[in-house]
């Protein structure tokens, strides 16, 4: 992916007078500087997907190319990652036009934000003889981190005789309180060694584009960049060159033991090395194995959770909320340990139905985007040191290597046996395998976690089609796929479709997998229960295999083994058939041979249709409808981001009342649309609302219930998003609170309630009992506004109370309306007139005498049906 910003000053034009407005005076002195310092640069960078490298690199182009009389060009090359991947800023400033877009293949000046970069590529590659390069180095000296470079890039430097300077960024940029964000403090270093501009000059132009970048998120931000620029300059240093150590490793991407498919062709693109890989090479029918996430390790995290096992609760929290699949655990026989090394950590299962396990909870090091979500949710405190929790944050570096080790043995346990797990418990349910791994999602991605939830619940057997969005980007974008298989290979079939039509895509898996588990059915029954001679499949085989209701993992489990000899029955018949030469009945050998590829589907597959809000509330909405109203059994996943994020944060129908986007910069005036309640018009469709950071058993409940009711299921999954403007390292804190001020309900509509006289609709939210106004301005999405109109941010906090004191007294009343007080309704297509939310199931059951009763469903909480009876502030 290319992207070109071309910027031009005064160079060719006359030139401007010095005697213009107050305003100008700056400008003019920047051009006069300019033009002494004036040269034809052309530097690229290397930067890592959202750490603000490409913003930087375009505020520079502004600056020098806006300011000075130079003429400047951006070209920015990266992949579709949503963060976490290779950027690379192509800038080319001189006194002459430029008059085409290009690469750089000769710098003078080259900069590595990211030292894990050193040791995957050559990034030296376009470096002239005698250029500047500068290093994002995490080591402090200079010596030692001449010490510490690749030997392939230290001979780079002394052959082709380059400068090298280097900062540890991530530090000068924590010190300033920006986390990880280094740009500035990057920025500020080109400026000083590249000497485009004066050091002076460059810097006020420097803090005057933070101002004007970030002046809108608030005076924070403004003040903790500007605190970035003033002490860069103090921690940069040359790097002495001294000679090159005798040996080193090459260059890798992926480890020697992947797959050839991943070294020879994912491994070459990884490399940037994709222009020579030659067509043929590539898979004809566009198919791609999946599972290949696992090979990037791309090192991105400065800091890991590190886990204490004396403290943990041994919850699960931290393994459903991560959004990369990243922090994982399991229980098993301490027998499994006698090869573990010495780092690996484990302690005696608490649980009792695995008193006598031992129970580990482990980090894959290399694959950790360092989100901190994971310690962020961990409930469990560390009483000796109030501060700490039972996963703390520490510094990736040092745990490499061990970690490494540890996740490896980790991998190789064995997985605990699904069918005795209980999946209404966080703690046995996220002991289930996640068949979504490592994805590009940006750090702490609210999407993520709903997907790896679904894979790991169903993904044995599911097959997902995907609306364009970023759950279509992170979840299939080249080189590598984080989809993935359990060891029997066994995992989800995934495609994306357009925008606008992936729920009639998803759709078509759902009748092309009816149709072809109906032939699996007829062709058995012909071959066994209807055949006039002897069957060569056992009948008691045939009525276990057509009579198993597929209702949990052990009739899966099952019914799978049943496929397996039904499978082996076929070959037997087969076998018989070629070897005894007898003309077999008509069509006798086709039907078993159909049979035999067909057996799979006997097994229940699970379609699952899934999107954000721009596809489900917008741009797929007519199609989402017709789908939800099939009757069919499909399950429609909608992350509900409340805007387009892929494409930068667009106002979809889904956005709330008050909340700037784009297309929306004075706050959306109108309130959000309520997808659930027009999906519980239909009475035969089942509809959940979750938030997973506010309550993560609803979570896992509604997921169970969606997918085992045999018809059209939509669940609605409240997302944080970067694009609302928070700690992404708090999303699920964010969530709590969407949740608690009543912005965002839990319910879950049931139609098979219905048929036991119960009202459909179960409100799982509490009472609200957090400030409207609090929840929304912890996020600058609402705050900005309150910023930049005050006015219109009061009037319009004012309507987002009553849109939500209106549609929490709206579902307090249909959840407490009792279906036996409704029988009298008029009915019209089986559903009541008037009363389109409650089913006339409720009625028909009244009819037929059976008593409206509660009746918990299986794993009920208490917590599970709140009586709401407050009304929000
Ligand atoms: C018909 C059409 N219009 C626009 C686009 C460009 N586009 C791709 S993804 C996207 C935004 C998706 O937003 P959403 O559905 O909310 O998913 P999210 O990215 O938030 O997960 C847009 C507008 C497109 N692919 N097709
Ligand atoms: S820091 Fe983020 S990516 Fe790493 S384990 Fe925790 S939740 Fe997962
Ligand atoms: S969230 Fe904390 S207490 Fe719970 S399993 Fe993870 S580390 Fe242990
Ligand atoms: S949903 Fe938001 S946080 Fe997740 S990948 Fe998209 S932009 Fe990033």
């Amino acid at each position: 992916m290319r992207a070109g910003l071309q910027r031009a000053g005064c160079g060719g034009r006359p030139p401007p007078s010095d005697h213009g407005a107050p305003a100008d005076h700056q400008r003019c002195r920047l051009r006069r500087a300019g033009a002494a310092h004036r040269r034809h640069l052309p530097p690229i960078f290397y930067g890592l997907g959202s750490d603000g490298t490409v913003g930087a690199n375009k505020n520079s182009i502004k600056i020098i190319g806006g300011d000075t009389d130079n003429y400047a060009q951006g070209y920015f090359v990266y992949d579709s990652k949503k963060s976490g991947s290779v950027t690379v800023s192509h800038l080319r400033f001189g006194p002459n036009p430029i008059r085409s877009t290009y690469l750089i293949d000769s710098a003078n000046f080259v900069a590595c934000h990211q030292w894990e970069f050193l040791q995957k590529f050559d990034l030296l590659d376009a470096a002239q003889t005698g250029a500047t390069v500068l290093l994002n180095t995490p080591f402090d000296d200079p010596q030692e981190t001449w010490m510490r470079l690749p030997q392939a890039i230290q001979q780079v430097i002394v052959d082709k005789q380059l400068k090298v300077s280097a900062i540890n960024a991530y530090k000068v940029a924590r010190e300033a309180g920006m986390r990880n964000r280094i740009n500035t403090v990057m920025q500020t270093c080109f400026f000083a060694l590249s000497g485009v501009l004066p050091r002076e000059a460059a810097i006020a132009a420097i803090k005057q584009a933070i101002r004007k970048t970030y002046g809108k998120k608030g005076e924070d931000i403004v003040n903790m960049n500007i605190k970035a620029v003033d002490s860069t300059l103090g921690n940069l240093f040359e790097v002495p060159i001294g000679t090159p150590a005798a040996e080193g490793m090459p260059y890798t991407w992926v480890p020697d033991t992947a797959p050839p498919f991943v070294c020879d062709v994912l491994g070459q693109l990884m490399a940037r090395k994709g222009d020579e890989v030659p067509v043929s090479a590539l898979p004809v029918d566009g198919t791609y194995p999946s599972g290949t996430s696992k090979y990037e390790k791309r090192n991105v995290a400065q800091e890991i959770p590190v886990w204490d096992p004396n403290v943990c609760v041994q919850c699960g929290k931290c393994v459903m909320m991560c959004p990369h699949a990243v922090i994982r655990s399991k229980v098993y026989d301490s027998g499994a340990l006698e090869s573990a090394p010495s780092t690996f950590k484990h302690t005696r299962a608490k649980d009792r139905a695995w008193s006598d396990q031992q129970f580990t909870i482990q980090v894959a090091a290399e694959d950790c985007t360092g989100c901190a979500l994971c310690v962020e949710v961990c409930p469990a405190k560390n009483k000796a040191e109030p501060s700490k929790k039972a996963i703390n944050m520490e510094p990736q570096l040092p745990l490499r290597e061990q970690e490494r080790t540890n996740w490896d043995f980790f991998l190789q346990l064995p997985n605990p046996d699904r069918t005795h797990l209980n999946l209404h418990k966080i703690s046995h349910q996220q002991m289930q395998e996640p068949l979504f791994e490592f994805s590009g999602a940006c750090a702490g991605c609210g999407e993520t976690p709903y997907i790896k939830l679904a894979t790991q619940l169903f993904g044995d057997r599911m097959l997902i089609a995907n609306a364009t969005g970023c759950s279509s980007i992170y979840g299939g974008n080249l080189p590598t796929t984080p989809y993935t298989h359990n060891a029997a290979g066994r995992g989800p079939a995934w495609s994306n479709s357009l925008f606008e039509d992936n729920a009639e895509f998803g759709l078509g898996f759902r009748v092309s997998v009816d149709k072809q588990s109906i032939q699996a059915i007829e062709l058995l029954k012909s071959l066994t229960l209807d055949l006039d001679e002897d069957s060569h499949i056992p009948q008691d085989l045939a009525v276990s295999l057509l009579n198993n209701a597929q209702a949990n993992e052990a009739d899966i489990a099952e019914q799978r083994g049943w496929v397996e000899s039904l499978k082996q029955h076929l070959e037997n018949w087969l076998a018989v058939l070629n070897s005894n030469g007898a003309v077999s009945p008509t069509g006798l050998r086709n039907r078993l041979v159909n049979l035999k590829s067909l057996a799979d589907y006997l097994v229940r597959k699970s379609v699952w249709i899934v999107g954000g809000d721009g596809w489900a509330y917008d741009i797929g909405y007519g199609g989402l409808d017709h789908v939800l109203a099939s009757g069919r059994n499909v399950n429609v996943l909608v992350m509900d981001t409340e805007v387009y994020s892929n494409t930068g944060g667009q106002m979809s129908k889904a956005t709330p009342r008050a909340a700037v986007a784009k297309f929306a910069a004075g706050g959306k005036p109108a309130p959000k649309k309520d997808l659930g309640l027009m999906a519980m018009t239909y009475g035969n469709v089942y509809v959940a609302s979750v938030a997973m950071g506010a309550r993560d058993e609803h979570t896992l409940r509604a997921f169970l219930e969606a997918e085992s009711y045999d018809g059209p299921s939509l669940i609605i999954a409240y997302s944080h998003c970067i694009a609302h403007g928070i700690n992404m390292a708090k999303g699920m804190e964010q969530q709590k609170m969407a949740v608690e001020s009543g912005r965002w309900l839990l319910y879950r509509y049931d139609p098979r309630k219905a048929e036991q006289c119960e009202n459909p609709l179960m409100l799982d939210s509490r009472t609200p009992k957090r400030s409207l106004e609090a929840a929304m301005y912890s996020e600058n999405r609402f705050k900005m506004l309150l910023r930049s109109k005050p006015e219109d941010a009061k009037k319009l906090l004012q309507q987002a109370r009553e849109d939500v004191s209106a549609r929490w007294h709206m579902y307090q009343y249909l959840a407490a309306r009792n279906p036996a007080d409704e029988t009298s309704l008029p009915t019209h297509q089986g559903y009541q007139v008037g009363h389109g939310l409650v089913p006339n199931g409720a009625a028909k059951a009244q009819a037929e005498g059976k008593r409206p009763t509660a009746v918990p469903t299986e794993g009920a909480t208490s917590e599970d049906s709140a009586s709401p009876t407050k009304t929000p502030a």
